[in-house]
């Protein structure tokens, strides 16, 4: 969480309010890039986020198989797994069809959707 500054009242309740819905459409909506607040995340232009919830893993060495399968994707600079969620957040070039990613994880034995 970044720390707003707020010299004048009104222009920092307006830049809160800003900051909230943009978390609110963001978690509604991960896959929607808000071109507007580029400084909220540290991502390129041409990148997206992909959130996938993962059946089947178990212990750390499937949270280990699922980076390293996600990372072996063309156009995935990132991979975050959670063991205890079953699930994962892939940064991706915009090219990079989201299905392909759960697709890859599926015939490897881990049950992928993609959750956006
Ligand atoms: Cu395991």
């Amino acid at each position: 969480m970044r720390k707003l500054p707020a010299p004048d009242p009104i222009a920092g309740l307006a830049s809160t309010s800003a900051f909230l819905t943009f978390h609110l459409l963001e978690s509604l909506s991960q896959s929607q890039a808000c071109d507007s607040t580029p400084s909220i995340k540290v991502k390129k232009e041409d990148e997206m986020e992909i959130s996938l919830n993962i059946e089947g893993m178990t212990c750390g060495g499937c949270k280990a198989a699922v980076e390293r399968i996600l990372l072996a994707q063309p156009g995935i600079s990132m991979a975050s797994v959670d063991l205890a969620n079953g699930s994962a957040i892939v940064t991706a070039g915009t090219g990079t069809a989201p299905q392909t990613v759960a697709d890859a994880l599926t015939a490897a034995g881990y049950t992928a959707r993609v959750q956006n």
